[in-house]
Formats: C-alpha cells, structure tokens, sequence
C-alpha cells in the first residue's frame, strides 16, 4: 500500500494510468488559484477526468517551478497565519513558446475534454486561434470527439470572441474543418473572479517555512470565488458536475459577466491609477485612504453600477469595497495599471458611452480618466516602462504633445483602438476630461478627487 500523502491525497489516488482531461493555457497565479483548486475538488472527490496540462504562453517561470515540484503546489485563501493547502490537478505543464508542437498534441489528445484560457486581455490574437485550429483539426482528421472551450479572461462575451477568433482562422485554412468546429465544439461565455496578486519572493518565503519543504509555486489569494459559466457544454453532465463544487452554471452570464467587468474590474483600475499617481503602492494602502475609498464607493454607485441586472448590487458593492480593503493582500497598484489600453476597452468604455448616452458627463470617470493620462506621462517622464501592447502609440503622444496637457488629453483620448469612435468623438467628454487632467495638475490628486466628491448629487459628508 502506498504510505499517505503529506499533501492528504496521493497521486495515486488521482488515477495512475490516466492522461489530462483538460488542457489550460496561461499558468499564472490566477489559474492556480481558480480553476485549478476547482478541478482538484473534482478530482479528489474521485472523478479522473479533471487533470490538467498546463501552459504558459511565453514564460518558462511557472512551468519550470511546477515541473520540479511534480505538480503539486500551495495556496493559501486565509489572512495570516496561512493555512497552505497542496493543489494537485496540474499534471502536465509546459511553454508554447519553446514547444508548441507539444500544445497542439495535448489539445488533440483522446483523453482531452475541456480546454480553458487565461491569456489575458491581450491574448486574443491570430496566433492563439492558430494554435486551437491546429489541435482541434487534428481531432478533426483523427475522428475525435470536440471540445468544451472556455476562455476565463475578463473579457465582455469572451467565449463568443473566442470562438469567433477560431471559426475564422478555420474557415481561412478549410471550411469543412470550420464546419466540424461549429457543429462538435462548444464555447461557453464564462465570468471568473477571485484577486490573486502576482506572488512574491515573501509568499514563497513563508509558504516555505511553514510547510518545511520548497514551495516555490506557493499562491496567497482572497478567500471568495466565483465562476459562473454559460450552460453550452459538448457534455451535457458537466454542469452538474461542476455546480456539485461551486461553480454556478447559468442561461446566461451577462448580468454577471457585466457587473464584475464594470464594478469590480472598472473600479480596479480606477484604484491603480489613482493609486500609482497618490504614490499608494498597493491596493489595500489605497483602500485605507479615507478620501479615496469614499471617493470610490460613490464612483460605483453613481456610474460603475449602470445599466447593472445583477441581483442584490448595493450588496455586491459593499462585499467589492471590503475585498479590496483586505489587509492580507499585497496587490500591486502597478500591476493591475499594466496593459491598460485592452482593459479600459472592457471595463470603463461601454459604461462611459451608455451614461454620455442619456445626455450626463460622467465626471468621476473622467478624473480617473485624467489620472491615467498623469500615470502614463509620469511613467514615461520616471524612464519607466510602460507594460502595454499599444506602448508605442501612448509614448509617440506623450513624446508628441507631453508639454501640453490640453493636446495629450486629446491625443490619448482620440486613440480608436481604446476608446471607440463613440468616445474619440465626444467633444463635451473630452472636455470633462481636459478639466479633470488640470484640476490633478494644478491641486493634485487628492484634491481633484474630493472636489468631485463634494460637487456629487450624494455626496457623503
Ligand atoms: C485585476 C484583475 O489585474 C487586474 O487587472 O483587475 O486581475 C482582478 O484581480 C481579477 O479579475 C479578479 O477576479
């Protein structure tokens, strides 16, 4: 008999002989803390299907980690002290940048079901689609079942896109592939949400030192989660298995989908840049500024939340403002403002449109849309790196027209690919945000926050 696991639950037990079910792209600490927890339930509970072969897209960091580790790696959902607990779903990991061969061979593997992505915002692009066409037409050419597919990125209608994306690619390469695509695979839209900072070289330390063994792959993240995921499943069964451990399987996840994009999301990085520009370096030290954490909750009550269907939002609001202000997390103003051209498309656009819409200027968004402005030029103006995949387009304006806030609103403001030409049109917002942009220059931040604070319909005193 084998001797009991440390980690609670040997391999073994997962099923020896048994290949991954599923296939994830995008190893991150986001996955390792979600999804990758999700299918350990599913696996301990004695179901074999849910081991995962897990890629990064570029890095080798996280592969490499887990690979020495055979898999298995700690999280911990708890303030401290930290209760760790092992996760062992990851069975199989590795790099597409270094091996896609190797990618395209599990996503055609017999055994493989499922295939999920967390490739970020910016992910999106004909090189992924490429990479699922070609695993999926081998499973074409190989007489294979279809795939479930679902992106987890904080994208609005994000299986739909991805499905789109591939269809395309397919149709391109053979019509009779995209054809099969269409009828065997099926691209649930899905919501993921749980905060997972980037962990660091202090996680590991302590994760280290309390299990007494290298924990290198070790993860602190918030202990609330949710996925909620469209109800469109090549089999049918699984939504009942996965509603058996928590996930919440839906008709439809736009009311979701919607809510934590704008009020979770939009308010994120609202928090970011505001943060990096009042000189707060995470999102707690942000929270525990009275003036901001105000400031914040009137944001989402007064614009993030419009157009919002979810039930119970005034509870939803308040349960947002205490995870942001929990104290256990050390998230990183600046990593959350990172990639902010894809993000801002997904959280504050359509919320800024649909308010500029019935005829008001949203003016809370256009401070924070004026502090992003600040942050790009500081960075810039600091010789720091702006982590954006539109970097080049930002600095040529910053270069171009930096010396004149007026002009580098306009400048930032007018570009299409962020803002949509519903925006980049919109004299009277524009406007909104040139006052917000010298109001932060001339007083500061802080104040141009309180002041818009103070001139609110509600503003609480
Ligand atoms: C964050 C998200 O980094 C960011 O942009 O807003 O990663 C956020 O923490 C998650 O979406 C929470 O579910």
């Amino acid at each position: 008999m084998m001797p009991p696991s440390p980690r609670g639950v040997s391999r073994l037990a997962y099923g020896p002989a048994q290949s991954p079910g599923v296939v994830h792209l995008g190893l991150g600490a986001f996955h390792r803390a979600h999804q990758a927890i999700v299918f350990d339930d599913l696996l301990r509970s004695g179901d074999t299907r849910w081991g995962i072969a897990a890629f990064g897209m570029q890095s080798d960091r996280v592969s490499a980690v887990l690979a020495d580790a055979d898999g298995w790696f700690p999280v911990s959902t708890n303030a401290p002290p930290h209760a760790w607990r092992w996760v062992g779903s990851i069975w199989e990991t590795g790099v597409v940048s270094a091996n896609r061969a190797q990618a395209v061979e599990a996503i055609a593997a017999p055994d493989t079901r499922w295939l999920t992505l967390t490739v970020t915002e910016k992910g999106y692009t004909p090189w992924l689609a490429d990479l699922i066409v070609d695993g999926l037409s081998h499973r074409f050419t190989r007489g294979l079942d279809g795939l479930t597919i679902a992106s987890c990125d904080n994208l609005r209608g994000n299986g739909r896109h991805l499905k789109a994306c591939c269809e395309e690619v397919a149709e391109a390469l053979s019509p009779k592939l995209a054809h099969w695509i269409h009828l065997n695979c099926r691209f649930p839209n899905s919501m993921v949400d749980r905060i997972v900072p980037a962990p660091t070289p202090e996680v590991v330390a302590m994760a280290t030192q309390a299990l007494g063994e290298p924990a290198a792959g070790a993860v602190v993240a918030e202990p609330f989660w949710e996925w909620v995921i469209e109800h469109d499943f090549c089999d049918p069964t699984d939504a009942e298995v996965l509603a058996r451990v928590g996930v919440t399987v839906v008709d439809d996840v736009s009311p979701y989908e919607f809510a934590k994009l704008q009020l979770l999301n939009g308010a994120h990085s609202t928090i970011a840049f505001v943060g990096v520009l009042a000189g707060l370096e995470t999102v707690f030290q942000a929270m525990s500024q009275p003036w901001l954490s105000r400031w914040l909750r009137l944001m989402m009550e007064e614009e993030l939340q419009w157009g919002i269907t979810r039930p119970n939002t005034p509870d939803y609001i308040a349960q947002l403002l205490e995870r942001f202000a929990n104290p256990a997390l050390a998230h990183k103003t600046a990593q959350i403002a990172s990639d902010s051209s894809q993000k801002i498309k997904q959280r504050w656009v359509p919320v800024i449109s649909a308010i500029l819409a019935t005829g008001r200027i949203p003016k809370h968004m256009a401070i924070t849309s004026a502090a992003w402005v600040h942050c790009l030029k500081k960075w810039r103006a600091d010789n720091q790196p702006i982590n954006d995949p539109l970097a080049i387009d930002l600095v040529a304006s910053i270069e171009a027209d930096g010396h004149d806030g007026t002009r580098l609103v306009r400048s930032l403001l007018g570009i299409e690919r962020i803002w949509t030409s519903a925006l980049t049109t919109h004299d009277e917002w524009i406007d909104a945000v040139v006052s917000a942009y010298h109001a932060i220059a001339q007083h500061g931040i802080q104040t141009a926050v309180e002041s818009v604070a103070q001139s609110a319909p509600n503003h609480a005193s």
